[in-house]
Formats: C-alpha cells, structure tokens, sequence
C-alpha cells in the first residue's frame, strides 16, 4: 500500500550543463564535463541526474529553445559523448532525467521555417494570426517582456510566443505536432534515459479564439493560457503514447499551480505524471505584482512558508511531491531562505536538512552542496538571462524606473542569472570550472565556497548533504512517512514529524539567527536519539530546549 516505486526514493540532483564543468577549454561547460563529475555525484550519494537541455539550441534561452530535438549542441559535444554519460550513470546505478520543451521550439528549428513559408503540411504548426503590423493580436504578456507576439516579416503574419521571440509556441491542437512531440519522446526513451521533466507543461493548451487577459496579473493572459481546456488530454495522450510503456519518472513543471489543480495530473487516475514541479513557495517573497515587481520584494513570513508547504505535504492525496527550494531559474537559496553571511554553513545546513527530510523526492541544484551564493551584477551588461533582462527593460519603458541602479538590489536579490554562474570547484582561477575564459563570470566568493575545501573539511556542508542523503536511503519513514505540522504559527521554527507505521522521526528546525524556545506538549520524546544534526552537540541537549541560530535537528522518536 506504500506503493514503492524507485523515483520515490530518489535524490535528484540538476545540472545545468553550461555551467557546471568545461572539459575542453571554450569557457562552456560539456557533456565531458558532466561525466568527468559522475563520480562526484555518486560520492554525494544522488540517484537521478537531471540534465537540463543539451539539444542544439541557438541557445536565446541557454538551450531551452530548442532547434533540433535529436541532435547534441556543439558546445556541449556529441551523441557519442551523451551516451558516454548515459552509460557512466548506469554503471554506477544512477539515472537520467532529460529536459523535454514542446510548449515551443527555437525559431531556428524547421518546422517553424517551414512554417514561416506556409509549406505544406505546417502551416499551423504554431500560433499565427493575422493583424496589422502594429497591434498585436490579444494583450498577452511574454514571461521574457513585452508581448507574447511578433510580426513575422516573411509570412507577414504574428505568431505566439510565452517566452523569448525566439521561443515561438507549437499549436498543439495540430495532431501533427502531437505525433512530432510523442515520435520524439519515443526516439529518447528508446535510447535509454530514465525519464523526462517537462518544461512548462501546463502552459501547452490556448482557449479557442486566444481571448484578452484580464490586467493585473504578470504576464497579462496567464489565467487564459494556464491549465488551458485541452491540456489534460494532451498530457494523457502523451502519457498512453510514451512513458506509460517504460520504467520512466516524470516530472511536469508547471508554475501557477494549486495542490488541487496539481492532483488532477498526478497519477493512473490523473494524467499518469509521477510528479508536479509547483511554485507557490516561490512567491512567498514576491512583492504584489509578482516577481519581477521592484516593490515589496524580499520579506517572507515563515508561517506563511510552513503553510504552503504543509498543504503540499498532506493534501496532494495519492500525488507524489517533488519538493525543492532552487534551480535555475531562481536565486540561491541560501542567499534567499538562509543567510549568505555569518550563518551560511549553518542555514546552507538547514534548508539541506527541510530539503531532505520532505515527503516527495527531493531535487538539489548544483551548488547547493556547497553553500553557493547569490553574485552581484553591477550593470545590464553583467547580466545575460533573458527573463531578467526583459524584466528591467519592461520597468524602463513604463518609466517605474529610470536606470539600472535603481534596481541593482533587486536584481541582485531576485535574478536567474545567480543559478547560473559557474560551479565553483576548487580555489583556482576560475574556480577549475574551465582553464579557457568562462561564458559567464565565476561568483568572487569561489575562493572560500568550493567543492574542494568543502571534500576536505568533514564538517562542511558538503558532507552534510552526503550524511543526510545516506540518512534518507536508510530510512523508509523519510521518503513514505505521513507528515504533520507542529506550532504552525511560530515566527522561528518549522518542526514537523514524519511516522510511518511505528517508526516516527521529529524535525525542527530554528529557521532564524535568533534562538527560540521549542516546547511542544504532545510528543514523547523520552526515547528520542539524534538521527543528524548541524551542530555536533545536538544529542546533550535534548529536545525541549532553546534552538541555536539556524539549528537543525532530526530525531527519532
Ligand atoms: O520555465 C517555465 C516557467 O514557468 C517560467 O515562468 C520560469 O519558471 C520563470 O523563470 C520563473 O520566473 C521553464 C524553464 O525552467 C526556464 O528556464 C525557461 O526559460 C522556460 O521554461 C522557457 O523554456
């Protein structure tokens, strides 16, 4: 009745590729690069490696537009290097999570230059509409800025793009395009992989007659385009066609999102996806316009956080979690949820500990093991994420602000592009992620956060990580157990048990610099052993007591 699958007691660890080991020189880091690591990632103790997408890609949106779903970017290497890779993962019996982006291709890809010519068969392979080349078609937004639609000078028509004007939307209403996308899921999983996450997955399905967006939400037309009418069935349709005849995980990313919303997805009785990627956590710090909304940013409310998080622990029904705290399309965590500062090892610890100690499998972003940091980025030319770009140029236009300065903080609070400076391995120029010039500058504090010094010290946040991933893998209750909520309103803590049968773990966490007082009244903890902890002396102590500032303790109750 657990229902035991293997990615339900997998660790997944993301790689973005670009930016985590050059093996060759250019400054950007390869396919080699990731094998060289495999190693690294199986002494960490992770299961599942999630590449982030390695096709050919002009890459507008460092490879999330995609312009040939079957081929490797040159950058990156060959088909012969992936399948190096491949191989190297297995060996060790570690898996491989792909990318797949179909809510739309690179402009670069053939079937929007054939359909840019209205060759026959796909004309409407996309979204295009006719109007006058000065007014778009509905008010849409674009996640990058701006409009979601640009005129097309060769078919003298606008098309539909969420994303980058180079990220032009496939119309999956097209049965053609569906048999596209599922021919090559199908060629993927033939070769082997281990899974699929699924990029902006809710977003796949328009309303008929594309209708105006209500304002006040970013980008406008989000409530049209989010779980649109036929999204289910496309997700259903895929899932019968493809990973329903494979020992595949899926994971379907899909901001906007509720847990009730989440479960009619998850599951035989849903859409056959294993796991839904939310993002409600994400905005606990956001001002009220949003991310990208230059006011208010930057204040979060533990209680509002425990909250979230609970309803997507309990409530989410025969649904499996994929929780996270980063990847890389957000800041660093220990720069947001912790304190880049005096307690980086220690809160870097903590948001491990939260992490590890969920119910759902659990998804670490290159870095994380080490306690990287958010970068500064001192002018628009430091920065090279679209989305973050777009946004700064959206503010400009609207005069809300007049010059970078005015939202350097911001930036350097909120930004993509701090998930995506590179690995930082060791204290040598470049922090030996590459011996050539690397695509985007290392972050300065490479000298003292590196995963050198941190394989040496056995205190690090590094072994931590390896400690409680061990801890998890021996523990059923961890990855199976029911979790409840304890002192929901509590400013500081965030404690919660775990049971399973009649095994049961309690978890608190001291989530400030402050210490703070747990002294719950209904748990028996009389017989009560420390499973980890981030500070050594955690077992003396006890449990009712006052917490150190970011204390984490597991124990066994
Ligand atoms: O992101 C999709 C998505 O929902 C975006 O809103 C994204 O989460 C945004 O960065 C949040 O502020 C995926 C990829 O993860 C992202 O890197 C791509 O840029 C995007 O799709 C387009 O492929």
């Amino acid at each position: 009745d657990r229902d035991r699958q293997w990615w339900k007691e997998a660790v997944v660890y993301q790689v973005y590729p670009r930016s985590f080991y050059d093996s060759d020189g250019d400054g950007v880091g390869d396919l080699p690069g990731v094998t060289a690591k495999v190693e690294y990632l199986d002494d960490l103790g992770v299961d599942v490696v999630w590449l982030c997408p390695v096709y050919e890609s002009p890459n507008a949106d460092n490879g999330y537009d995609i312009s040939d779903y079957r081929a490797i970017m040159d950058e990156f290497g060959t088909m012969a290097d992936w399948e190096t890779l491949l191989d190297a993962l297995h060996e060790r019996e570690m898996r491989l999570l792909m990318d797949l982006v179909v809510n739309h291709t690179s402009d670069e890809h053939e079937w929007f230059q054939r359909s840019r010519r209205r060759e026959d068969g796909y004309e409407d392979y996309y979204y295009w509409r006719d109007g006058s080349p000065d007014e778009p078609p509905n008010n849409w937004g674009s996640f990058m800025g701006g409009s979601a639609w640009t005129y097309d000078e060769v078919r003298e028509q606008w098309y539909l793009h969420l994303f980058d004007e180079k990220q032009p939307d496939l119309n999956w209403r097209n049965a053609d395009v569906r048999d596209e996308i599922a021919s090559l899921v199908e060629w993927w999983l033939e070769k082997g992989i281990d899974g699929f996450r699924i990029d902006a997955s809710n977003y796949i399905s328009k309303p008929e007659g594309l209708p105006d967006g209500a304002s006040g939400r970013s980008p406008t037309g989000v409530e049209q385009f989010s779980h649109g009418p036929r999204v289910h069935e496309y997700l259903r349709e895929l899932y019968e066609r493809t990973f329903s005849n494979y020992d595949v995980m899926t994971v379907a990313e899909m901001n906007d999102t509720s847990v009730e919303l989440a479960r009619e997805y998850l599951g035989e009785s849903g859409d056959g996806l294993d796991m839904i990627v939310h993002f409600e956590h994400m905005g606990v710090d956001a001002g009220p316009g949003g991310r990208w909304d230059p006011e208010g940013w930057g204040e979060w409310s533990l209680p509002a956080f425990k909250e979230i998080m609970s309803r997507w622990q309990r409530d989410l029904g025969d649904g499996w979690n994929a929780p996270y705290l980063g990847n890389h399309d957000q800041p660093r965590i220990v720069s947001r949820f912790g304190d880049d500062g005096e307690y980086r090892t220690e809160s870097a610890k903590l948001l491990a500990t939260f992490l590890l100690t969920s119910r759902g499998t659990p998804f670490v972003y290159q870095g994380e093991e080490i306690g990287m940091t958010n970068a500064e980025f001192d002018g628009l030319a430091d920065l090279d994420d679209p989305q973050t770009v777009g946004a700064i140029e959206d503010l400009l236009a609207a005069g809300t602000v007049d010059s970078y300065a005015e939202v350097r903080e911001f930036v350097n609070y909120v930004s993509r592009d701090h998930a995506r400076t590179p690995m930082q391995w060791d204290d040598t120029e470049n922090a030996g992620f590459t011996d050539g010039d690397p695509w985007f500058a290392v972050n300065d504090d490479y000298t003292e956060v590196n995963v050198a010094d941190a394989i040496a010290d056995e205190d690090s946040i590094w072994h931590y990580y390896r400690r409680l991933i061990d801890r998890r893998h021996d523990a059923d209750v961890l990855v199976y157990g029911d979790y409840d909520l304890l002192c929901p309103d509590d400013e500081q803590l965030y404690a919660y048990t775990r049971t399973l049968d009649d095994e049961a773990v309690l978890v608190v966490l001291n989530w400030s610099a402050d210490p703070a007082a747990f002294e719950p009244e209904d748990i028996d903890v009389s017989a009560s052993s420390v499973l980890i902890s981030n500070y050594d002396d955690a077992s003396a102590r006890g449990v009712r007591r006052d917490y150190r500032p970011y204390e984490a303790v597991v124990v066994e109750l």
